[in-house]
Protein backbone atom coordinates (compact mmCIF):
# COMPACT_ATOMS: atom_id res chain seq x y z
CA UNK A 1 0.00 0.00 0.00
CA UNK A 2 1.11 3.47 -0.77
CA UNK A 3 0.55 6.19 2.32
CA UNK A 4 0.42 9.46 1.37
CA UNK A 5 0.56 11.56 4.93
CA UNK A 6 0.09 15.62 5.35
CA UNK A 7 0.52 17.03 8.24
CA UNK A 8 -1.62 20.89 8.78
CA UNK A 9 0.49 23.21 7.37
CA UNK A 10 2.25 25.69 10.72
CA UNK A 11 1.63 29.16 10.11
CA UNK A 12 4.40 31.07 9.50
CA UNK A 13 3.99 33.83 11.91
CA UNK A 14 6.72 32.45 13.98
CA UNK A 15 8.21 29.54 16.09
CA UNK A 16 5.41 27.04 17.03
CA UNK A 17 4.50 25.47 20.47
CA UNK A 18 4.51 21.88 21.66
CA UNK A 19 0.84 21.94 21.04
CA UNK A 20 0.88 22.84 17.98
CA UNK A 21 3.68 20.04 17.77
CA UNK A 22 1.71 17.45 18.71
CA UNK A 23 -1.37 18.10 16.73
CA UNK A 24 -0.05 17.64 13.59
CA UNK A 25 3.71 17.12 12.60
CA UNK A 26 4.50 14.61 15.14
CA UNK A 27 2.09 12.15 15.00
CA UNK A 28 2.50 12.35 10.85
CA UNK A 29 5.83 11.75 11.79
CA UNK A 30 5.84 8.83 14.21
CA UNK A 31 3.06 7.57 11.42
CA UNK A 32 5.48 8.08 8.56
CA UNK A 33 8.10 6.71 10.34
CA UNK A 34 6.34 3.32 11.44
CA UNK A 35 5.03 2.62 8.17
CA UNK A 36 8.56 3.14 5.86
CA UNK A 37 9.50 0.24 8.68
CA UNK A 38 6.89 -1.91 7.52
CA UNK A 39 7.91 -1.23 4.21
CA UNK A 40 5.63 1.01 2.73
CA UNK A 41 5.55 3.47 0.37
CA UNK A 42 4.88 6.84 2.00
CA UNK A 43 4.91 10.49 0.94
CA UNK A 44 5.04 12.59 3.73
CA UNK A 45 4.43 15.89 2.37
CA UNK A 46 3.88 19.80 4.84
CA UNK A 47 4.58 23.41 4.44
CA UNK A 48 4.43 26.58 5.72
CA UNK A 49 1.05 28.40 5.19
CA UNK A 50 2.29 31.85 4.45
CA UNK A 51 -0.81 33.91 3.66
CA UNK A 52 -3.53 35.57 5.89
CA UNK A 53 -3.44 37.91 8.13
CA UNK A 54 -1.52 36.79 10.55
CA UNK A 55 1.68 36.47 8.36
CA UNK A 56 0.96 40.38 7.29
CA UNK A 57 0.74 41.23 10.67
CA UNK A 58 3.65 39.32 12.26
CA UNK A 59 6.33 41.07 9.28
CA UNK A 60 4.81 44.55 10.54
CA UNK A 61 5.86 43.58 14.80
CA UNK A 62 9.27 42.25 13.08
CA UNK A 63 9.86 45.40 10.86
CA UNK A 64 10.06 43.74 7.93
CA UNK A 65 8.48 43.22 4.41
CA UNK A 66 5.94 40.24 3.97
CA UNK A 67 7.95 38.36 1.89
CA UNK A 68 10.98 38.90 3.69
CA UNK A 69 9.42 37.82 6.88
CA UNK A 70 7.95 34.80 5.28
CA UNK A 71 11.73 33.77 3.35
CA UNK A 72 13.49 34.02 7.09
CA UNK A 73 10.71 32.25 9.06
CA UNK A 74 10.03 29.86 6.53
CA UNK A 75 14.08 28.25 6.93
CA UNK A 76 13.47 29.03 10.99
CA UNK A 77 10.54 26.39 10.80
CA UNK A 78 11.82 24.05 8.59
CA UNK A 79 15.44 23.47 10.49
CA UNK A 80 13.36 23.36 14.19
CA UNK A 81 11.24 20.61 12.62
CA UNK A 82 15.02 18.99 11.78
CA UNK A 83 15.74 19.09 14.98
CA UNK A 84 12.83 17.37 16.16
CA UNK A 85 13.51 14.65 13.39
CA UNK A 86 10.52 15.13 11.34
CA UNK A 87 11.25 13.58 8.60
CA UNK A 88 9.31 15.15 5.90
CA UNK A 89 9.49 14.13 2.46
CA UNK A 90 9.10 17.46 1.54
CA UNK A 91 8.45 20.65 3.66
CA UNK A 92 7.21 23.24 0.92
CA UNK A 93 5.14 26.38 1.01
CA UNK A 94 1.93 28.21 -0.15
CA UNK A 95 3.43 30.95 -1.12
CA UNK A 96 5.01 28.62 -4.19
CA UNK A 97 4.33 29.95 -7.95
CA UNK A 98 3.06 25.96 -8.14
CA UNK A 99 0.32 26.75 -5.28
CA UNK A 100 -0.23 30.15 -7.04
CA UNK A 101 -1.04 28.04 -9.94
CA UNK A 102 -3.05 25.50 -8.95
CA UNK A 103 -5.37 28.02 -6.88
CA UNK A 104 -5.86 30.30 -9.87
CA UNK A 105 -7.05 26.69 -12.21
CA UNK A 106 -8.89 25.57 -9.37
CA UNK A 107 -10.92 28.68 -8.83
CA UNK A 108 -11.74 29.00 -12.50
CA UNK A 109 -12.94 25.33 -12.73
CA UNK A 110 -15.14 26.36 -9.63
CA UNK A 111 -16.26 29.81 -11.44
CA UNK A 112 -16.99 28.26 -14.72
CA UNK A 113 -19.36 25.13 -13.25
CA UNK A 114 -20.79 27.75 -11.47
CA UNK A 115 -20.32 27.22 -7.64
CA UNK A 116 -18.87 31.03 -7.02
CA UNK A 117 -20.99 34.01 -6.35
CA UNK A 118 -20.31 37.70 -5.99
CA UNK A 119 -21.40 39.86 -3.63
CA UNK A 120 -21.03 42.98 -2.26
CA UNK A 121 -20.13 43.27 1.59
CA UNK A 122 -19.99 46.60 3.76
CA UNK A 123 -16.27 46.39 5.44
CA UNK A 124 -14.30 49.71 7.31
CA UNK A 125 -12.20 51.40 4.91
CA UNK A 126 -9.39 53.31 6.68
CA UNK A 127 -8.31 56.35 5.37
CA UNK A 128 -5.02 57.16 7.39
CA UNK A 129 -4.19 53.21 6.12
CA UNK A 130 -5.43 53.57 2.79
CA UNK A 131 -7.29 50.41 2.81
CA UNK A 132 -9.86 48.05 3.70
CA UNK A 133 -9.47 46.61 7.12
CA UNK A 134 -10.19 42.79 8.04
CA UNK A 135 -12.25 42.22 11.00
CA UNK A 136 -9.41 41.43 13.20
CA UNK A 137 -7.68 44.73 12.28
CA UNK A 138 -10.71 46.48 13.49
CA UNK A 139 -10.41 47.39 17.33
CA UNK A 140 -13.35 49.42 19.70
CA UNK A 141 -14.74 48.88 22.89
CA UNK A 142 -16.72 45.83 23.17
CA UNK A 143 -20.59 46.21 22.99
CA UNK A 144 -21.23 43.53 25.69
CA UNK A 145 -18.27 44.19 28.30
CA UNK A 146 -17.22 47.42 27.61
CA UNK A 147 -13.60 45.87 27.20
CA UNK A 148 -11.92 48.58 25.51
CA UNK A 149 -9.40 46.89 23.35
CA UNK A 150 -12.21 44.51 21.75
CA UNK A 151 -10.95 42.79 18.31
CA UNK A 152 -13.70 43.08 15.82
CA UNK A 153 -13.60 39.22 15.44
CA UNK A 154 -13.69 38.20 19.11
CA UNK A 155 -13.40 40.40 22.14
CA UNK A 156 -10.96 38.78 24.84
CA UNK A 157 -12.29 40.43 27.58
CA UNK A 158 -15.60 38.55 27.05
CA UNK A 159 -15.01 36.13 24.73
CA UNK A 160 -17.63 36.67 22.58
CA UNK A 161 -17.61 36.22 18.74
CA UNK A 162 -18.69 39.93 17.05
CA UNK A 163 -18.67 41.93 14.16
CA UNK A 164 -16.81 44.91 13.76
CA UNK A 165 -19.62 46.66 13.03
CA UNK A 166 -20.87 46.33 16.14
CA UNK A 167 -17.88 47.77 18.15
CA UNK A 168 -18.32 51.29 19.86
CA UNK A 169 -15.80 53.92 18.92
CA UNK A 170 -13.63 51.79 16.22
CA UNK A 171 -10.37 51.98 14.76
CA UNK A 172 -7.78 50.83 13.11
CA UNK A 173 -5.52 48.71 15.04
CA UNK A 174 -2.97 49.28 12.26
CA UNK A 175 -2.69 53.00 12.31
CA UNK A 176 -4.47 53.32 15.44
CA UNK A 177 -6.78 56.09 13.24
CA UNK A 178 -10.33 55.94 14.38
CA UNK A 179 -11.47 57.74 10.90
CA UNK A 180 -13.19 54.88 9.62
CA UNK A 181 -15.71 54.47 6.91
CA UNK A 182 -18.05 51.75 6.34
CA UNK A 183 -18.06 50.66 2.45
CA UNK A 184 -19.27 48.29 -0.14
CA UNK A 185 -17.11 46.04 -1.33
CA UNK A 186 -17.11 43.24 -3.93
CA UNK A 187 -16.38 39.73 -2.67
CA UNK A 188 -16.51 36.51 -4.21
CA UNK A 189 -18.34 33.16 -2.31
CA UNK A 190 -18.29 30.08 -2.55
CA UNK A 191 -21.41 27.95 -2.88
CA UNK A 192 -20.99 25.56 0.20
CA UNK A 193 -24.44 24.81 0.03
CA UNK A 194 -24.63 23.24 -3.10
CA UNK A 195 -21.97 20.45 -1.88
CA UNK A 196 -24.59 19.43 0.92
CA UNK A 197 -25.68 16.22 -0.18
CA UNK A 198 -22.70 14.81 -1.75
CA UNK A 199 -20.57 16.08 1.33
CA UNK A 200 -22.99 14.43 4.26
CA UNK A 201 -23.00 11.64 1.47
CA UNK A 202 -19.04 11.41 1.49
CA UNK A 203 -18.51 11.85 5.64
CA UNK A 204 -21.46 9.24 6.09
CA UNK A 205 -18.94 6.70 4.33
CA UNK A 206 -16.21 7.36 6.81
CA UNK A 207 -17.16 4.44 9.60
CA UNK A 208 -14.06 4.56 10.90
CA UNK A 209 -13.14 7.75 11.56
CA UNK A 210 -12.37 9.30 14.78
CA UNK A 211 -15.67 10.15 16.79
CA UNK A 212 -14.45 13.72 17.41
CA UNK A 213 -13.53 14.41 13.75
CA UNK A 214 -17.14 13.11 12.67
CA UNK A 215 -18.81 14.66 15.32
CA UNK A 216 -17.58 18.13 14.08
CA UNK A 217 -18.15 17.37 10.57
CA UNK A 218 -21.80 16.44 11.29
CA UNK A 219 -22.29 19.11 13.88
CA UNK A 220 -21.10 21.70 10.55
CA UNK A 221 -23.48 19.41 8.45
CA UNK A 222 -26.33 19.81 10.79
CA UNK A 223 -26.09 23.52 10.64
CA UNK A 224 -26.42 23.60 7.29
CA UNK A 225 -23.74 25.05 4.97
CA UNK A 226 -23.74 28.45 4.30
CA UNK A 227 -22.05 29.94 1.00
CA UNK A 228 -18.43 30.87 2.24
CA UNK A 229 -16.13 34.34 1.24
CA UNK A 230 -12.86 33.11 -0.33
CA UNK A 231 -11.32 36.89 -1.14
CA UNK A 232 -10.07 39.15 1.03
CA UNK A 233 -9.07 42.41 1.00
CA UNK A 234 -5.42 42.01 1.40
CA UNK A 235 -1.94 42.40 -0.71
CA UNK A 236 -0.44 39.45 0.53
CA UNK A 237 -1.41 36.50 -1.17
CA UNK A 238 -2.79 35.39 -4.15
CA UNK A 239 -4.48 37.92 -6.10
CA UNK A 240 -7.78 36.83 -7.68
CA UNK A 241 -7.49 36.97 -11.38
CA UNK A 242 -10.93 38.46 -11.88
CA UNK A 243 -11.64 42.51 -13.30
CA UNK A 244 -12.62 44.64 -10.54
CA UNK A 245 -10.78 42.53 -7.88
CA UNK A 246 -7.60 44.39 -8.05
CA UNK A 247 -6.29 44.58 -4.89
CA UNK A 248 -7.89 41.64 -3.49
CA UNK A 249 -6.17 37.63 -2.97
CA UNK A 250 -7.93 34.62 -2.13
CA UNK A 251 -8.84 33.98 1.89
CA UNK A 252 -6.19 31.83 3.62
CA UNK A 253 -8.03 28.95 3.84
CA UNK A 254 -8.85 28.37 0.45
CA UNK A 255 -5.31 28.26 -0.84
CA UNK A 256 -3.95 26.73 1.84
CA UNK A 257 -5.20 22.75 1.43
CA UNK A 258 -4.81 23.65 -2.47
CA UNK A 259 -1.23 23.86 -0.85
CA UNK A 260 -0.83 20.14 -0.31
CA UNK A 261 -1.31 19.16 -3.52
CA UNK A 262 0.73 21.92 -5.14
CA UNK A 263 3.53 21.05 -2.22
CA UNK A 264 3.47 17.27 -3.21
CA UNK A 265 3.85 18.40 -7.14
CA UNK A 266 6.97 20.53 -5.63
CA UNK A 267 8.20 17.63 -4.00
CA UNK A 268 7.65 14.58 -6.67
CA UNK A 269 7.02 16.58 -10.36
CA UNK A 270 4.57 16.06 -12.72
CA UNK A 271 3.61 12.59 -11.10
CA UNK A 272 1.82 14.43 -8.43
CA UNK A 273 -1.29 12.87 -9.60
CA UNK A 274 0.09 9.27 -9.29
CA UNK A 275 -0.66 10.18 -5.65
CA UNK A 276 -3.77 12.58 -5.88
CA UNK A 277 -5.94 11.46 -8.39
CA UNK A 278 -9.17 9.46 -7.19
CA UNK A 279 -8.02 6.13 -8.86
CA UNK A 280 -4.15 6.21 -7.81
CA UNK A 281 -3.64 3.33 -5.51
CA UNK A 282 -2.95 5.87 -2.28
CA UNK A 283 -4.26 5.81 1.34
CA UNK A 284 -4.73 9.42 2.31
CA UNK A 285 -4.42 10.39 6.00
CA UNK A 286 -4.26 14.30 7.17
CA UNK A 287 -3.16 15.22 10.89
CA UNK A 288 -4.61 18.14 12.04
CA UNK A 289 -5.93 19.67 15.60
CA UNK A 290 -9.61 20.00 16.24
CA UNK A 291 -9.66 23.39 15.40
CA UNK A 292 -8.84 22.60 11.88
CA UNK A 293 -11.43 19.65 11.09
CA UNK A 294 -14.23 22.11 9.77
CA UNK A 295 -11.65 22.98 6.66
CA UNK A 296 -10.60 19.44 6.15
CA UNK A 297 -13.60 17.67 6.59
CA UNK A 298 -16.27 20.02 4.97
CA UNK A 299 -14.51 23.52 3.18
CA UNK A 300 -11.43 21.36 1.14
CA UNK A 301 -13.36 18.32 -0.06
CA UNK A 302 -16.68 20.71 -1.28
CA UNK A 303 -13.58 22.12 -3.49
CA UNK A 304 -12.29 19.76 -4.69
CA UNK A 305 -15.39 17.98 -5.25
CA UNK A 306 -16.90 20.97 -6.92
CA UNK A 307 -14.38 21.91 -9.13
CA UNK A 308 -14.33 18.19 -10.84
CA UNK A 309 -10.68 17.99 -10.78
CA UNK A 310 -10.07 13.91 -10.47
CA UNK A 311 -7.96 15.34 -6.90
CA UNK A 312 -8.64 12.44 -4.69
CA UNK A 313 -10.55 13.30 -0.83
CA UNK A 314 -8.63 12.40 2.69
CA UNK A 315 -9.22 8.55 3.55
CA UNK A 316 -8.64 9.44 7.26
CA UNK A 317 -8.45 12.66 8.90
CA UNK A 318 -6.92 12.37 12.88
CA UNK A 319 -7.46 15.55 14.93
CA UNK A 320 -6.05 15.78 18.10
CA UNK A 321 -7.85 17.54 20.97
CA UNK A 322 -6.17 20.48 22.91
CA UNK A 323 -2.56 20.42 24.60
CA UNK A 324 -2.67 22.25 27.45
CA UNK A 325 -0.64 24.69 29.36
CA UNK A 326 -0.58 24.87 32.88
CA UNK A 327 -4.36 24.96 33.03
CA UNK A 328 -4.74 27.49 30.61
CA UNK A 329 -4.03 27.32 27.03
CA UNK A 330 -0.85 28.02 24.80
CA UNK A 331 -1.00 30.44 22.65
CA UNK A 332 1.28 32.07 20.35
CA UNK A 333 0.04 35.83 19.98
CA UNK A 334 0.31 35.96 23.70
CA UNK A 335 3.72 33.78 24.35
CA UNK A 336 1.97 31.47 26.87
CA UNK A 337 3.60 28.28 26.92
CA UNK A 338 7.07 26.35 25.78
CA UNK A 339 8.20 26.82 22.20
CA UNK A 340 9.90 24.83 20.05
CA UNK A 341 13.27 26.88 20.02
CA UNK A 342 13.34 27.22 24.08
CA UNK A 343 11.99 23.18 24.74
CA UNK A 344 15.31 21.76 22.41
CA UNK A 345 17.39 24.23 24.50
CA UNK A 346 15.94 22.34 27.40
CA UNK A 347 16.38 18.71 26.36
CA UNK A 348 17.04 16.84 23.96
CA UNK A 349 13.70 16.00 20.77
CA UNK A 350 13.35 12.20 22.00
CA UNK A 351 12.41 13.69 25.36
CA UNK A 352 9.55 15.76 23.69
CA UNK A 353 8.47 13.38 21.49
CA UNK A 354 8.10 10.34 24.08
CA UNK A 355 6.40 12.33 26.33
CA UNK A 356 3.91 14.36 23.45
CA UNK A 357 3.06 10.72 22.13
CA UNK A 358 2.75 9.28 25.72
CA UNK A 359 0.34 12.04 26.34
CA UNK A 360 -0.82 12.95 22.51
CA UNK A 361 -4.47 14.75 23.20
CA UNK A 362 -6.08 12.18 21.12
CA UNK A 363 -9.59 12.05 22.39
CA UNK A 364 -9.52 14.48 25.31
CA UNK A 365 -7.66 17.69 26.22
CA UNK A 366 -4.29 17.10 27.61
CA UNK A 367 -2.17 18.94 30.07
CA UNK A 368 1.31 19.97 30.40
CA UNK A 369 3.51 20.99 32.99
CA UNK A 370 6.81 20.42 33.72
CA UNK A 371 6.53 18.74 37.19
CA UNK A 372 4.29 15.70 34.99
CA UNK A 373 6.60 16.14 32.39
CA UNK A 374 10.24 15.35 34.50
CA UNK A 375 7.44 12.63 36.02
CA UNK A 376 7.25 11.19 32.68
CA UNK A 377 10.56 11.03 31.56
CA UNK A 378 12.00 9.86 34.87
CA UNK A 379 10.00 6.98 35.26
CA UNK A 380 9.63 6.25 31.58
CA UNK A 381 12.94 6.79 29.72
CA UNK A 382 15.05 7.13 32.70
CA UNK A 383 13.51 4.17 35.06
CA UNK A 384 11.95 1.77 32.87
CA UNK A 385 13.79 1.73 29.44
CA UNK A 386 17.54 3.83 30.09
CA UNK A 387 17.74 1.82 33.52
CA UNK A 388 17.19 -1.80 31.61
CA UNK A 389 19.90 -0.77 28.95
CA UNK A 390 22.16 0.31 31.64
CA UNK A 391 22.29 -2.54 33.71
CA UNK A 392 22.41 -4.59 30.76
CA UNK A 393 25.17 -2.86 29.68
CA UNK A 394 27.16 -3.02 33.00
CA UNK A 395 26.61 -6.78 33.40
CA UNK A 396 27.41 -7.88 29.99
CA UNK A 397 30.83 -6.04 30.43
CA UNK A 398 31.58 -7.42 33.96
CA UNK A 399 30.88 -10.37 33.28
CA UNK A 400 30.88 -11.32 29.11
CA UNK A 401 33.60 -8.46 28.08
CA UNK A 402 33.96 -9.97 24.96
CA UNK A 403 30.79 -10.25 23.51
CA UNK A 404 27.49 -12.89 24.40
CA UNK A 405 26.72 -15.39 21.05
CA UNK A 406 23.19 -14.32 19.87
CA UNK A 407 20.46 -16.57 20.92
CA UNK A 408 16.96 -16.67 20.85
CA UNK A 409 14.66 -15.81 23.76
CA UNK A 410 12.81 -18.76 25.74
CA UNK A 411 9.48 -19.54 24.81
CA UNK A 412 7.58 -17.81 27.63
CA UNK A 413 9.67 -14.59 26.82
CA UNK A 414 8.69 -14.58 23.25
CA UNK A 415 5.51 -15.27 23.66
CA UNK A 416 4.77 -11.81 26.13
CA UNK A 417 7.17 -9.54 23.21
CA UNK A 418 5.26 -11.18 20.10
CA UNK A 419 1.97 -9.85 21.81
CA UNK A 420 3.35 -6.50 22.88
CA UNK A 421 4.83 -5.91 19.49
CA UNK A 422 1.17 -7.17 17.92
CA UNK A 423 -0.40 -4.85 20.22
CA UNK A 424 2.17 -2.08 19.16
CA UNK A 425 1.54 -2.46 15.66
CA UNK A 426 -2.35 -2.61 15.75
CA UNK A 427 -2.56 0.47 17.53
CA UNK A 428 0.09 2.59 15.15
CA UNK A 429 -2.33 1.26 11.96
CA UNK A 430 -5.32 2.58 13.95
CA UNK A 431 -3.83 5.62 14.64
CA UNK A 432 -4.53 5.24 18.47
CA UNK A 433 -0.62 6.29 19.65
CA UNK A 434 -1.66 6.42 23.38
CA UNK A 435 -1.69 2.53 23.04
CA UNK A 436 0.87 2.09 21.06
CA UNK A 437 3.13 3.68 23.72
CA UNK A 438 1.66 1.55 26.19
CA UNK A 439 2.51 -1.08 24.48
CA UNK A 440 6.11 -0.05 24.06
CA UNK A 441 5.95 1.02 27.69
CA UNK A 442 5.09 -3.20 28.70
CA UNK A 443 7.99 -4.42 26.08
CA UNK A 444 10.75 -2.19 28.33
CA UNK A 445 8.67 -3.83 31.74
CA UNK A 446 9.15 -6.63 30.44
CA UNK A 447 12.63 -6.72 30.19
CA UNK A 448 13.02 -5.09 34.06
CA UNK A 449 10.58 -7.83 35.03
CA UNK A 450 12.86 -10.98 33.47
CA UNK A 451 16.26 -9.93 34.69
CA UNK A 452 14.91 -9.01 38.09
CA UNK A 453 13.32 -12.81 37.85
CA UNK A 454 16.50 -14.32 36.81
CA UNK A 455 19.24 -12.40 38.46
CA UNK A 456 22.14 -12.90 36.49
CA UNK A 457 24.48 -11.59 39.11
CA UNK A 458 23.51 -14.68 41.30
CA UNK A 459 23.73 -16.90 38.09
CA UNK A 460 27.30 -15.90 37.75
CA UNK A 461 28.87 -18.33 40.21
CA UNK A 462 26.30 -20.79 40.56
CA UNK A 463 25.15 -21.73 36.65
CA UNK A 464 27.72 -19.59 34.42
CA UNK A 465 25.87 -20.83 31.39
CA UNK A 466 22.84 -19.79 32.29
CA UNK A 467 23.91 -16.40 32.95
CA UNK A 468 25.35 -15.70 29.84
CA UNK A 469 22.55 -16.85 28.23
CA UNK A 470 20.10 -14.85 30.32
CA UNK A 471 22.59 -11.54 29.41
CA UNK A 472 22.23 -12.53 25.77
CA UNK A 473 18.27 -12.67 25.96
CA UNK A 474 18.49 -9.12 27.46
CA UNK A 475 20.48 -7.88 24.86
CA UNK A 476 18.44 -9.17 22.48
CA UNK A 477 15.59 -7.16 23.88
CA UNK A 478 17.41 -4.12 23.68
CA UNK A 479 17.29 -4.87 19.68
CA UNK A 480 14.30 -4.94 19.86
CA UNK A 481 13.25 -1.62 22.10
CA UNK A 482 15.70 0.31 19.14
CA UNK A 483 14.30 -1.00 15.92
CA UNK A 484 10.79 -0.41 17.47
CA UNK A 485 11.25 2.80 19.21
CA UNK A 486 12.12 4.08 16.09
CA UNK A 487 9.23 5.51 15.07
CA UNK A 488 9.07 7.84 18.03
CA UNK A 489 12.58 8.26 19.27
CA UNK A 490 14.67 7.94 16.28
CA UNK A 491 18.00 9.58 17.98
CA UNK A 492 17.70 6.97 20.62
CA UNK A 493 17.37 4.55 18.13
CA UNK A 494 20.23 4.95 16.52
CA UNK A 495 22.17 5.59 19.39
CA UNK A 496 21.19 1.71 20.65
CA UNK A 497 21.82 0.43 17.61
CA UNK A 498 25.42 1.87 17.37
CA UNK A 499 26.08 0.51 21.05
CA UNK A 500 24.80 -2.78 19.68
CA UNK A 501 27.42 -2.68 16.85
CA UNK A 502 24.09 -3.03 14.03
CA UNK A 503 23.95 -1.22 10.92
CA UNK A 504 21.84 1.73 11.41
CA UNK A 505 19.28 0.85 8.29
CA UNK A 506 17.87 -2.46 10.34
CA UNK A 507 15.22 0.08 11.74
CA UNK A 508 13.91 0.61 7.45
CA UNK A 509 14.21 -3.53 7.01
CA UNK A 510 11.85 -4.94 9.59
CA UNK A 511 9.92 -6.44 6.36
CA UNK A 512 5.80 -6.41 7.33
CA UNK A 513 6.02 -6.83 10.74
CA UNK A 514 7.87 -6.61 13.90
CA UNK A 515 7.51 -10.29 15.11
CA UNK A 516 10.29 -11.07 12.45
CA UNK A 517 12.48 -9.19 14.84
CA UNK A 518 12.30 -12.46 16.56
CA UNK A 519 12.82 -14.80 13.83
CA UNK A 520 16.39 -14.12 12.60
CA UNK A 521 19.64 -13.31 14.86
CA UNK A 522 20.86 -9.94 13.12
CA UNK A 523 24.58 -10.27 14.49
CA UNK A 524 26.20 -13.91 15.32
CA UNK A 525 27.77 -12.22 18.48
CA UNK A 526 26.66 -9.44 20.62
CA UNK A 527 28.31 -6.05 21.64
CA UNK A 528 26.87 -3.59 24.00
CA UNK A 529 29.33 -0.78 24.35
CA UNK A 530 28.20 1.03 27.25
CA UNK A 531 27.94 4.72 26.41
CA UNK A 532 26.77 6.16 29.34
CA UNK A 533 23.05 6.82 30.52
CA UNK A 534 20.96 6.97 27.46
CA UNK A 535 18.56 9.45 29.58
CA UNK A 536 19.24 11.60 32.27
CA UNK A 537 16.98 12.15 35.25
CA UNK A 538 15.28 15.45 35.81
CA UNK A 539 15.62 16.92 39.11
CA UNK A 540 13.56 18.61 41.52
CA UNK A 541 15.65 21.15 41.35
CA UNK A 542 15.55 21.78 37.36
CA UNK A 543 11.72 21.19 37.52
CA UNK A 544 11.52 23.97 40.07
CA UNK A 545 13.41 26.59 38.08
CA UNK A 546 11.29 25.75 35.27
CA UNK A 547 8.49 26.03 36.12
CA UNK A 548 9.54 29.42 37.34
CA UNK A 549 11.75 30.48 34.38
CA UNK A 550 8.19 29.53 32.08
CA UNK A 551 5.10 30.89 34.43
CA UNK A 552 3.38 34.02 32.55
CA UNK A 553 4.82 34.53 29.42
CA UNK A 554 7.95 34.49 27.33
CA UNK A 555 10.32 36.84 25.13
N1 LIG B 1 -2.25 27.02 9.20
C1 LIG B 1 -3.96 26.52 10.87
C2 LIG B 1 -3.15 26.03 11.98
O1 LIG B 1 -1.93 26.01 11.93
C3 LIG B 1 -3.51 26.37 9.47
C4 LIG B 1 -3.55 24.98 8.94
C5 LIG B 1 -3.62 24.97 7.46
S1 LIG B 1 -3.73 23.37 6.85
C6 LIG B 1 -4.08 23.53 5.22
O2 LIG B 1 -3.78 25.73 12.96
ZN1 LIG C 1 -16.48 41.81 25.59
Amino acid sequence: MRYLITSALPYINGIKHLGNLVGSMLPGDVYARFLRQMGHEVLYICGTDEHGTPAEIAAQEANKPVQVYCDEMYQVQKEIYEQFGIGFDYFGRSSSPTNHKLTIELFQNLEQRGFIEEKSIQQFYSSSDGRFLPDRYVMGTCPYCDYPKARGDQCDGCGKLLDPQELKNPYSSLSGSGDLELRDSKHLFLLLNKMEGPLKEWIDQQKDWPAMTKGIAYKWLKEGLKSRCITRDLSWGIPVPKEGYEGKVFYVWFDAPIAYISITKDAVGENYKDWWSCSADTYYVQFMAKDNVPFHAIFFPAMLLASGMDFRLVDYLKSMSWLNYDGGKFSTSQKRGVFLDQALRLFPADYWRYYLMANIPETDDADFTFAHFADVVNKDLAGGLGNFVNRVATLVKKYSPHGLVAEYLPELLKQDVLRLLDDYTQSIYALKFRHAMEALRGLWKLGNSYIAEKEPWKLVNANPQECVSVLSHCVYLIYVYAVTMYPVMPESSNQLLKALNLDLDCVQQVGQNFENLLSSLPIPVWALQPEGLLFDKISADVISQLMQDFSGTQN
